[in-house]
């Protein structure tokens, strides 16, 4: 009797281990989420009361800071990137690998990296310097690296390393000064009541409440924030239809009033605009934009962002993934990243026994031997102020400006294009002392190098200067390409003290050419040329604008107009907006805003809208559609704005000239898979972009 008991106390304590019940710890507490912290819960909108002045004060540490370390580790390393016969998975590794939860679940109780030492982690994030470490918290796969009430599936009770990895790292970082930063997935393939599931999953959607998981979700995020105390919230996995532009804006506010200075990547909504790292055209939820995997090219100007990227292909570990970027590669990234204005998220992606992979930590010292000589180059500073430099790159901070030579001039002479004015000293980074010659001639200067380069990758000459330096740039013309009635354009290349000489007939300008002197009226389509002069030597390369003035569109008269526009939806998948004109309509009726609430289904279909638009006076109308996917708008029968296609949200204008009255508006909208969304706005004379409100839309009955 006693060796039966023994039997099945092990059979049932075995099987308690390996089956995971999301939203409840069974040792600790029966609830499915944690209680709210003991704190009087504040309930401000940060997202409208923020001042500038504020939002800068809060995001300073990160701006000085430029570089930090990504961390992708959890239950997805014990596989190595090998599932089957494929061995090129990574932290995805449950889908694409299509491994369903409870086979996923078996890596949990393999999960013991004896080698983890968080000291040395963040010692070697300190020693490359790297100022901040953004951590996984909880990847897709739901799987915790902390210590969480809401659910046992975590490092603490699903596995028998039973340490808070999350608890170790943030005690060592405030140790060594480091920013300590969490990573959380919005999208969870473990709990259940996550949707959608995998479509190729078995697991039933049956009695899986969305909200719940929210609430599951808010309870993790309010842990995290009140038990860990992190700097930033790195939140990822936000594009799947049943999160929401609402949901996220609710728990940005719900985190900022709890901790009122923490910083939220903009993933926490959906204005991420895919890759590409940001929307830039509405307000969303979020403190800066994430590009990933790529440096925009003109950084993001307005915006702060961040570049994320892996050292090789994959976030997580992978042991046959060898294709590591050079030191030299991933030091020129962060330089070129710093000289557009961003951060640098560098990842590492830790081995099963709690290791850095080797080439991982051989390029860590490398890039830190370069900081520790040119730190001062990334730290703290802004965009150049060069708009390209064939040999490198360039930041600036305070009154000096720091030139990072890729690409050695084979005469020693480093031409600075557009610079007039002249620096108190000129030196390497490497080599203070080493004072180097400059000459100043029109519209640049050239610095004497030495013979050899000192660092091949990037040597950082700084010019410090008395006062903010005048660099002259390829003028700007101001003002929109189409215009009506008429048009005011300025003209300004970056310094007052330089002439601009132009001409609105399409030939080259020189120094005898009209002077720049007041804006340029413009009442018929002309075509602008100028260029900034020295003592009559051309400094820059000549500028061109066309400005086509506007025919304005006559309203329509006569009609008897109701409230509304017509709206018919067609159902069927479409890579842009279908010809409707050969299709029959799923419904119809009156729609009072040009959205998508009138959806009859939640994709593949699509929407046109048809009537009239009021305006109350003459002149130039912007409009512009806002859309996930594709949209147009027509004015008459002429194509204003063309958002079509399938796309993440992004907005586009288009602009028409129109007399006060009515005219006839078209909106056409597709949807395919995934996210959702439409919204028209419009910019009449004199006033700011809005909404297109539902009291100027018509229809004919
Ligand atoms: O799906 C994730 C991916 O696994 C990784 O975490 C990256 C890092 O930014 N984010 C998502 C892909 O955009």
């Amino acid at each position: 009797m006693r060796t039966i008991t023994l039997i099945v106390i092990c059979l049932l304590s075995i099987v308690s281990i390996s089956v995971f019940c999301s939203g409840c710890k069974r040792k600790k507490t029966t609830q499915t989420s944690v209680n709210p912290p003991a704190q009087t819960q504040k309930n401000i909108d940060y997202l409208k009361t923020e001042t500038k002045e504020q939002f800068d004060e809060r995001m300073d540490w990160w701006r000085q800071g430029r570089f930090g370390m990504f961390i992708h580790w959890g239950l997805y390393a014990i596989p190595e990137g090998q599932w089957k016969d494929r061995t090129t998975h990574g932290e995805w590794i449950l889908t694409t690998g299509q491994i369903p939860v409870a086979e996923y679940e078996k890596f949990a109780p393999q999960f013991n990296p004896t080698e983890f030492d968080a000291a040395q982690w963040v010692k070697m994030a300190k020693d490359a310097g790297m100022k901040y470490i953004v951590i996984t918290s909880k990847h897709h796969d739901g799987f915790c690296l902390y210590d969480s009430k809401a659910t046992d599936y975590d490092v603490i009770d699903a596995t028998p390393f039973k340490r808070d990895i999350l608890m170790e790292l943030t005690e060592e970082c405030n140790k060594q000064g480091i920013y300590m930063c969490f990573y959380y997935s919005i999208m969870d393939w473990h709990h259940p009541d996550y949707l959608p599931r995998r479509n190729w999953e078995d697991r039933p959607e049956d009695g899986a409440d969305f909200q719940k998981y929210i609430e599951y979700m808010t309870a993790q995020v309010t842990e995290l924030v009140t038990k860990y105390n992190p700097h930033i919230l790195w939140f990822d996995g936000e594009w799947e239809k049943t999160w929401s532009h609402d949901e996220g804006v609710k728990l940005y506010n719900h985190i900022r009033n709890l901790k009122p200075d923490i910083i939220i990547n903009n993933r926490i909504d959906t204005g991420r605009g895919g890759m590409g790292g940001i929307h830039d055209s509405r307000k969303y939820a979020g403190d800066y934009g994430t590009p990933e995997q790529e440096i925009p090219a003109t950084g993001m100007k307005g915006y702060d962002w961040e570049t994320c990227m892996t050292m090789n292909r994959h976030w997580g570990w992978n042991k046959n993934d060898k294709s590591f970027k050079s030191s030299e590669d991933l030091i020129r990234k962060l330089t070129d990243i710093a000289s557009k204005g961003g951060n640098y998220l560098l990842n590492i992606g830790p081995k099963p026994d709690g290791t850095f992979p080797t080439e991982s930590i051989d390029r860590l010292a490398d890039i830190g031997r370069w900081m520790k000589v040119n730190g001062e180059s990334i730290y703290g500073t802004n965009a150049s102020v060069f708009e390209k430099l064939s040999w490198g790159r360039s930041t600036t901070k305070d009154n000096t400006i720091y030139l990072h030579i890729f690409d050695w001039p084979t005469d020693n002479k480093l031409t600075v294009p557009g610079l007039i004015t002249e620096a108190a000293e000129v030196y390497p980074l490497s080599n203070p002392d080493k004072k180097l010659a400059v000459q100043y001639t029109d519209g640049g200067a050239t610095i004497q190098l030495p013979t050899a380069s000192p660092d091949p990758i990037n040597t950082v000459i700084a010019m410090k200067f008395k006062q903010k330096p005048e660099i002259v740039k390829t003028p700007q013309l101001t003002g929109k390409d189409k215009f009506y009635p008429d048009c005011n354009v300025e003209i300004n290349c970056g310094s007052d003290t330089v002439a601009i000489h132009y001409t609105t007939d399409g030939t080259e300008p020189t120094s005898s050419s009209p002077k720049y002197t007041a804006p340029i009226n413009l009442a018929d389509t002309t075509t602008i040329k100028c260029r900034a002069f020295i003592n009559s030597v051309p400094v820059t390369p000549t500028a061109t604008k066309k400005y086509t003035r506007l025919t304005v569109k006559e309203p329509v008269t006569g009609l008897n107009l109701i409230g509304g526009l017509k709206y018919d939806i067609y159902h069927g998948k479409w890579e842009k907006v279908p010809d409707y004109r050969t299709l029959t309509p799923a419904k119809s009726g009156i729609a009072t805003n040009i959205d998508t609430s009138v959806k009859d289904i939640p994709e593949l279909l699509s929407i046109i809208f048809t009537g009239y638009i009021t305006v109350d006076k003459d002149g130039l109308y912007e409009f512009s559609l806002d859309s996930d996917d594709g949209s147009n708008l027509y004015i008459g029968d002429e194509l204003i704005v063309d958002n079509d296609g399938m796309h993440a949200p992004v907005m586009k204008s288009g602009s028409a000239a129109l007399k006060a009255g009515t005219h006839p508006i078209r909106i056409e909208f597709v949807q395919g898979e995934g996210g959702i969304m439409l919204d028209a706005y419009f910019t009449p004379p004199g006033e700011n972009s809005q909404k297109v409100p539902p009291k100027i839309l018509f229809h004919q009955p």
